[in-house]
Protein backbone atom coordinates (compact mmCIF):
# COMPACT_ATOMS: atom_id res chain seq x y z
CA UNK A 1 0.00 0.00 0.00
CA UNK A 2 1.36 3.57 1.16
CA UNK A 3 3.92 2.96 3.74
CA UNK A 4 5.85 -0.68 3.77
CA UNK A 5 5.79 -3.03 0.44
CA UNK A 6 3.44 -5.18 3.15
CA UNK A 7 2.95 -8.70 1.41
CA UNK A 8 -0.57 -9.86 1.76
CA UNK A 9 -1.56 -13.28 2.50
CA UNK A 10 -2.59 -13.70 -0.94
CA UNK A 11 -0.14 -12.26 -2.36
CA UNK A 12 2.27 -14.86 -0.36
CA UNK A 13 -0.10 -17.89 -1.24
CA UNK A 14 -1.75 -17.75 -4.75
CA UNK A 15 2.03 -18.26 -6.54
CA UNK A 16 3.02 -21.08 -4.49
CA UNK A 17 -0.65 -22.27 -5.85
CA UNK A 18 0.09 -21.70 -9.54
CA UNK A 19 3.57 -23.26 -8.73
CA UNK A 20 1.84 -26.31 -7.67
CA UNK A 21 -1.08 -26.74 -9.69
CA UNK A 22 1.33 -25.68 -12.63
CA UNK A 23 3.52 -28.58 -12.21
CA UNK A 24 1.16 -30.89 -11.36
CA UNK A 25 -0.59 -30.25 -14.72
CA UNK A 26 2.63 -30.15 -16.69
CA UNK A 27 3.24 -33.62 -14.92
CA UNK A 28 -0.79 -34.58 -16.04
CA UNK A 29 -0.90 -34.19 -19.91
CA UNK A 30 2.98 -35.19 -20.15
CA UNK A 31 2.30 -38.38 -18.72
CA UNK A 32 -1.22 -38.87 -20.42
CA UNK A 33 0.59 -38.32 -23.95
CA UNK A 34 3.31 -40.51 -23.20
CA UNK A 35 0.98 -42.62 -22.27
CA UNK A 36 -0.71 -42.86 -24.86
CA UNK A 37 1.38 -42.48 -27.43
CA UNK A 38 3.08 -46.03 -26.33
CA UNK A 39 -0.36 -47.13 -26.68
CA UNK A 40 -1.10 -46.82 -30.16
CA UNK A 41 2.72 -47.09 -31.05
CA UNK A 42 3.26 -50.51 -29.24
CA UNK A 43 -0.24 -51.99 -29.77
CA UNK A 44 0.14 -55.54 -30.36
CA UNK A 45 -1.48 -55.01 -34.11
CA UNK A 46 1.51 -53.10 -34.73
CA UNK A 47 3.98 -54.71 -32.67
CA UNK A 48 3.26 -58.53 -31.93
CA UNK A 49 6.42 -59.61 -30.87
CA UNK A 50 8.93 -57.71 -28.21
CA UNK A 51 12.34 -56.45 -30.46
CA UNK A 52 14.32 -55.59 -27.81
CA UNK A 53 14.90 -56.38 -23.76
CA UNK A 54 16.48 -53.64 -21.98
CA UNK A 55 17.63 -54.64 -18.76
CA UNK A 56 18.32 -51.16 -17.02
CA UNK A 57 19.65 -47.47 -17.64
CA UNK A 58 21.22 -46.10 -15.86
CA UNK A 59 20.78 -42.41 -16.48
CA UNK A 60 17.24 -42.44 -17.24
CA UNK A 61 16.91 -44.24 -13.48
CA UNK A 62 19.36 -40.97 -11.65
CA UNK A 63 17.07 -38.77 -13.95
CA UNK A 64 13.99 -40.01 -13.16
CA UNK A 65 14.84 -40.30 -8.96
CA UNK A 66 16.52 -36.54 -9.17
CA UNK A 67 13.85 -34.55 -11.17
CA UNK A 68 11.01 -35.78 -9.21
CA UNK A 69 13.50 -35.53 -6.02
CA UNK A 70 14.22 -31.69 -7.00
CA UNK A 71 10.75 -30.64 -7.93
CA UNK A 72 8.95 -31.72 -4.60
CA UNK A 73 11.93 -30.03 -2.73
CA UNK A 74 11.19 -26.99 -4.82
CA UNK A 75 7.61 -27.55 -3.61
CA UNK A 76 8.05 -27.82 -0.17
CA UNK A 77 10.42 -25.16 0.09
CA UNK A 78 7.77 -22.20 -1.94
CA UNK A 79 4.93 -23.85 0.85
CA UNK A 80 6.68 -23.45 3.67
CA UNK A 81 8.94 -20.18 3.22
CA UNK A 82 4.95 -18.54 2.37
CA UNK A 83 3.85 -20.59 5.37
CA UNK A 84 5.88 -18.93 7.53
CA UNK A 85 4.54 -15.48 6.28
CA UNK A 86 1.05 -16.80 7.12
CA UNK A 87 2.36 -17.31 10.80
CA UNK A 88 4.31 -14.15 11.06
CA UNK A 89 2.11 -11.74 11.96
CA UNK A 90 3.21 -7.82 10.76
CA UNK A 91 4.11 -5.46 13.98
CA UNK A 92 1.37 -3.16 14.86
CA UNK A 93 -1.47 -5.45 13.56
CA UNK A 94 -5.02 -4.46 15.01
CA UNK A 95 -5.60 -7.35 18.06
CA UNK A 96 -9.46 -9.27 17.08
CA UNK A 97 -10.85 -12.07 19.15
CA UNK A 98 -13.10 -14.51 17.15
CA UNK A 99 -14.76 -16.11 19.65
CA UNK A 100 -16.57 -19.56 17.98
CA UNK A 101 -19.17 -21.16 19.32
CA UNK A 102 -22.06 -23.31 17.83
CA UNK A 103 -23.39 -21.79 15.59
CA UNK A 104 -22.32 -18.29 15.65
CA UNK A 105 -18.78 -15.88 15.97
CA UNK A 106 -18.01 -13.10 17.39
CA UNK A 107 -15.48 -10.51 16.99
CA UNK A 108 -14.13 -8.41 19.88
CA UNK A 109 -12.01 -5.50 20.02
CA UNK A 110 -9.73 -3.66 22.36
CA UNK A 111 -11.91 -1.74 24.78
CA UNK A 112 -14.63 -3.98 24.19
CA UNK A 113 -16.71 -3.65 21.47
CA UNK A 114 -18.00 -6.71 20.40
CA UNK A 115 -19.63 -7.12 16.64
CA UNK A 116 -20.89 -10.41 14.91
CA UNK A 117 -19.17 -9.55 11.51
CA UNK A 118 -15.65 -9.04 11.33
CA UNK A 119 -14.54 -5.24 10.69
CA UNK A 120 -11.49 -4.41 9.88
CA UNK A 121 -9.32 -1.36 8.35
CA UNK A 122 -8.74 -1.42 4.75
CA UNK A 123 -4.35 -1.30 4.85
CA UNK A 124 -3.76 -2.74 8.34
CA UNK A 125 -2.70 -5.88 9.33
CA UNK A 126 -5.17 -7.60 12.28
CA UNK A 127 -4.46 -10.19 14.04
CA UNK A 128 -7.46 -12.59 14.83
CA UNK A 129 -7.16 -14.74 17.71
CA UNK A 130 -8.98 -17.90 18.08
CA UNK A 131 -10.87 -18.80 20.50
CA UNK A 132 -13.86 -21.62 20.49
CA UNK A 133 -16.73 -21.98 23.37
CA UNK A 134 -17.22 -25.84 22.50
CA UNK A 135 -16.09 -27.98 19.55
CA UNK A 136 -13.74 -27.77 16.79
CA UNK A 137 -14.37 -25.03 14.35
CA UNK A 138 -12.45 -23.59 11.27
CA UNK A 139 -11.65 -19.82 10.69
CA UNK A 140 -11.98 -19.88 7.17
CA UNK A 141 -11.32 -16.50 5.38
CA UNK A 142 -11.15 -17.21 1.18
CA UNK A 143 -10.43 -14.73 -0.08
CA UNK A 144 -7.16 -13.64 2.08
CA UNK A 145 -6.02 -17.72 1.55
CA UNK A 146 -6.77 -18.16 5.46
CA UNK A 147 -7.46 -21.20 7.02
CA UNK A 148 -7.43 -22.34 10.50
CA UNK A 149 -8.95 -24.35 13.06
CA UNK A 150 -10.39 -22.87 16.28
CA UNK A 151 -9.81 -25.71 18.52
CA UNK A 152 -11.44 -25.65 22.30
CA UNK A 153 -8.37 -24.75 25.33
CA UNK A 154 -5.90 -24.39 22.28
CA UNK A 155 -4.59 -21.05 21.58
CA UNK A 156 -4.33 -19.88 18.09
CA UNK A 157 -4.12 -16.91 15.22
CA UNK A 158 -4.52 -16.33 12.17
CA UNK A 159 -3.50 -13.01 10.16
CA UNK A 160 -4.71 -10.89 6.97
CA UNK A 161 -4.80 -7.50 5.20
CA UNK A 162 -7.19 -6.18 3.33
CA UNK A 163 -6.12 -3.69 0.57
CA UNK A 164 -9.57 -2.91 -0.82
CA UNK A 165 -12.78 -1.96 0.99
CA UNK A 166 -15.63 -4.61 0.74
CA UNK A 167 -17.23 -7.49 2.15
CA UNK A 168 -15.65 -10.55 2.49
CA UNK A 169 -17.29 -14.20 3.10
CA UNK A 170 -15.96 -15.71 6.39
CA UNK A 171 -17.12 -19.58 6.89
CA UNK A 172 -16.62 -22.17 9.47
CA UNK A 173 -14.91 -24.92 7.73
CA UNK A 174 -15.35 -27.59 10.30
CA UNK A 175 -18.34 -29.71 10.54
CA UNK A 176 -19.32 -28.72 14.26
CA UNK A 177 -23.22 -29.76 14.20
CA UNK A 178 -26.43 -29.99 12.79
CA UNK A 179 -26.34 -25.88 12.28
CA UNK A 180 -22.92 -25.73 10.96
CA UNK A 181 -23.95 -24.02 7.67
CA UNK A 182 -25.78 -21.22 9.52
CA UNK A 183 -22.05 -20.77 11.18
CA UNK A 184 -20.93 -17.72 8.17
CA UNK A 185 -20.32 -14.30 8.74
CA UNK A 186 -18.20 -11.35 6.77
CA UNK A 187 -15.04 -9.30 6.77
CA UNK A 188 -16.18 -5.85 6.10
CA UNK A 189 -13.31 -3.75 5.11
CA UNK A 190 -13.86 -0.10 5.47
CA UNK A 191 -11.61 2.77 4.78
CA UNK A 192 -9.32 3.02 7.85
CA UNK A 193 -11.15 6.58 8.84
CA UNK A 194 -15.02 5.09 9.19
CA UNK A 195 -13.42 1.98 10.47
CA UNK A 196 -11.84 4.50 13.34
CA UNK A 197 -15.50 5.88 13.79
CA UNK A 198 -16.87 2.55 13.66
CA UNK A 199 -14.77 1.41 16.71
CA UNK A 200 -15.09 4.74 18.53
CA UNK A 201 -18.41 5.72 18.16
CA UNK A 202 -20.97 6.55 15.81
CA UNK A 203 -22.13 2.59 15.19
CA UNK A 204 -20.62 2.01 18.37
CA UNK A 205 -23.04 3.43 20.70
CA UNK A 206 -26.17 1.78 18.97
CA UNK A 207 -24.51 -1.76 19.20
CA UNK A 208 -23.43 -1.45 23.10
CA UNK A 209 -26.91 -0.62 23.23
CA UNK A 210 -28.47 -3.01 20.70
CA UNK A 211 -26.93 -5.51 23.19
CA UNK A 212 -29.54 -5.32 25.74
CA UNK A 213 -31.37 -5.94 22.72
CA UNK A 214 -33.00 -9.68 23.70
CA UNK A 215 -33.27 -10.60 20.06
CA UNK A 216 -30.15 -9.51 18.44
CA UNK A 217 -28.03 -11.03 21.51
CA UNK A 218 -29.73 -14.06 20.91
CA UNK A 219 -28.50 -13.94 17.45
CA UNK A 220 -25.33 -13.42 18.37
CA UNK A 221 -25.00 -15.68 21.23
CA UNK A 222 -25.82 -18.82 18.91
CA UNK A 223 -29.10 -19.28 20.79
CA UNK A 224 -31.00 -19.05 18.06
CA UNK A 225 -29.31 -22.00 15.96
CA UNK A 226 -30.91 -24.37 18.57
CA UNK A 227 -33.85 -22.33 19.32
CA UNK A 228 -36.87 -21.63 17.49
CA UNK A 229 -39.33 -18.84 17.48
CA UNK A 230 -42.17 -20.55 15.83
CA UNK A 231 -42.78 -23.46 17.73
CA UNK A 232 -40.92 -26.02 15.64
CA UNK A 233 -38.03 -28.59 17.80
CA UNK A 234 -34.77 -27.68 17.19
CA UNK A 235 -31.47 -28.94 18.61
CA UNK A 236 -33.15 -27.58 21.69
CA UNK A 237 -37.09 -26.50 22.69
CA UNK A 238 -38.98 -23.92 21.05
CA UNK A 239 -39.01 -20.65 22.68
CA UNK A 240 -42.52 -20.00 21.60
CA UNK A 241 -44.78 -20.10 24.44
CA UNK A 242 -42.18 -20.76 27.14
CA UNK A 243 -42.96 -18.54 29.29
CA UNK A 244 -45.18 -19.26 32.14
CA UNK A 245 -45.60 -22.62 31.05
CA UNK A 246 -45.42 -26.07 31.83
CA UNK A 247 -42.11 -27.86 31.67
CA UNK A 248 -40.96 -31.50 32.16
CA UNK A 249 -37.50 -31.70 33.20
CA UNK A 250 -34.36 -33.90 34.53
CA UNK A 251 -33.54 -32.57 38.19
CA UNK A 252 -30.88 -34.47 40.08
CA UNK A 253 -32.27 -37.44 38.77
CA UNK A 254 -36.25 -36.84 39.20
CA UNK A 255 -38.64 -36.36 36.88
CA UNK A 256 -40.07 -32.96 37.35
CA UNK A 257 -42.86 -30.49 36.51
CA UNK A 258 -41.92 -27.50 36.96
CA UNK A 259 -43.59 -23.49 35.93
CA UNK A 260 -41.10 -21.96 33.30
CA UNK A 261 -40.82 -18.54 35.70
CA UNK A 262 -38.24 -16.10 35.68
CA UNK A 263 -36.14 -18.14 38.09
CA UNK A 264 -36.80 -21.29 36.08
CA UNK A 265 -35.39 -19.14 32.44
CA UNK A 266 -32.56 -17.78 34.21
CA UNK A 267 -31.20 -21.09 35.88
CA UNK A 268 -31.44 -22.85 32.25
CA UNK A 269 -29.58 -20.20 30.83
CA UNK A 270 -26.56 -19.56 33.60
CA UNK A 271 -26.66 -23.34 34.06
CA UNK A 272 -27.74 -25.76 31.63
CA UNK A 273 -26.80 -29.00 33.04
CA UNK A 274 -28.46 -28.69 36.09
CA UNK A 275 -31.81 -29.01 34.76
CA UNK A 276 -32.34 -30.75 31.78
CA UNK A 277 -35.40 -30.51 29.23
CA UNK A 278 -37.12 -33.92 28.79
CA UNK A 279 -36.77 -35.44 25.66
CA UNK A 280 -33.78 -33.21 24.81
CA UNK A 281 -29.79 -33.98 25.15
CA UNK A 282 -28.05 -32.49 27.45
CA UNK A 283 -25.88 -30.50 25.06
CA UNK A 284 -26.35 -26.49 25.90
CA UNK A 285 -23.03 -24.94 26.16
CA UNK A 286 -22.85 -22.75 29.40
CA UNK A 287 -22.89 -19.06 27.95
CA UNK A 288 -20.72 -16.35 28.60
CA UNK A 289 -23.21 -13.47 29.73
CA UNK A 290 -23.51 -10.16 31.61
CA UNK A 291 -26.39 -10.04 34.10
CA UNK A 292 -27.64 -7.35 31.83
CA UNK A 293 -27.73 -9.98 28.65
CA UNK A 294 -29.19 -12.72 30.52
CA UNK A 295 -31.55 -9.78 31.73
CA UNK A 296 -32.45 -8.86 28.23
CA UNK A 297 -32.34 -12.49 27.38
CA UNK A 298 -35.13 -13.44 29.20
CA UNK A 299 -37.07 -10.20 28.38
CA UNK A 300 -36.71 -11.78 25.01
CA UNK A 301 -38.01 -15.26 25.63
CA UNK A 302 -40.98 -14.10 27.47
CA UNK A 303 -42.01 -11.68 24.10
CA UNK A 304 -42.37 -15.08 21.87
CA UNK A 305 -45.62 -15.87 22.06
C1 LIG B 1 -26.03 -26.07 21.11
C2 LIG B 1 -27.42 -25.76 21.18
C3 LIG B 1 -27.89 -24.73 22.18
C4 LIG B 1 -27.52 -23.42 22.29
C5 LIG B 1 -26.46 -22.68 21.47
C6 LIG B 1 -28.33 -22.84 23.32
N1 LIG B 1 -29.15 -23.78 23.84
FE1 LIG B 1 -30.56 -23.48 25.27
N2 LIG B 1 -30.97 -25.47 25.27
C7 LIG B 1 -30.45 -26.41 24.40
C8 LIG B 1 -30.99 -27.72 24.71
C9 LIG B 1 -30.63 -29.01 23.98
C10 LIG B 1 -31.88 -27.54 25.78
C11 LIG B 1 -32.69 -28.62 26.47
C12 LIG B 1 -31.82 -29.41 27.39
C13 LIG B 1 -31.51 -28.63 28.62
O1 LIG B 1 -32.42 -28.25 29.33
O2 LIG B 1 -30.31 -28.39 28.87
C14 LIG B 1 -31.85 -26.11 26.11
C15 LIG B 1 -32.64 -25.50 27.10
C16 LIG B 1 -32.78 -24.14 27.26
C17 LIG B 1 -33.76 -23.51 28.10
C18 LIG B 1 -34.86 -24.21 28.87
C19 LIG B 1 -35.94 -24.35 27.82
C20 LIG B 1 -37.21 -25.02 28.23
O3 LIG B 1 -38.00 -25.34 27.29
O4 LIG B 1 -37.43 -25.19 29.41
C21 LIG B 1 -33.58 -22.15 27.99
C22 LIG B 1 -34.37 -21.04 28.66
C23 LIG B 1 -32.47 -21.95 27.09
N3 LIG B 1 -32.01 -23.17 26.67
C24 LIG B 1 -31.95 -20.71 26.73
C25 LIG B 1 -30.87 -20.54 25.90
C26 LIG B 1 -30.25 -19.24 25.65
C27 LIG B 1 -30.73 -17.92 26.21
C28 LIG B 1 -29.20 -19.48 24.82
C29 LIG B 1 -28.20 -18.47 24.27
C30 LIG B 1 -27.40 -17.78 25.26
C31 LIG B 1 -29.17 -20.90 24.54
N4 LIG B 1 -30.18 -21.50 25.22
C32 LIG B 1 -28.25 -21.51 23.70
C33 LIG B 1 -29.54 -26.16 23.40
C34 LIG B 1 -28.91 -24.95 23.18
CU1 LIG C 1 -18.35 -24.16 13.35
Amino acid sequence: MNQLPLITTTEAIDPVFMFIFGASLVLLLGITLVMLFFVLRYHRSRAPQPTSQADGNLWLEIIWIVLPTLLVLAMFWSGWKEYLVLRTVPKGALPVTATARMWSWEFSYEGGKTAPKLYVPVGKPVRVELVSKDVIHGFFLPAFRVKRDVVPGMSNYAWFVATKPGSYDLFCSQFCGTQHAAMVSTVEALPEKEFAEWLEHGAGGEEKEAHLDGRKLATEKGCLACHSLDGSKGVGPTFKGLFAGKVHVMKDGKLLVVTADDAFLKESILLPAATIVEGFPPIMPVPDLSDEQVAALIEFIKSVK
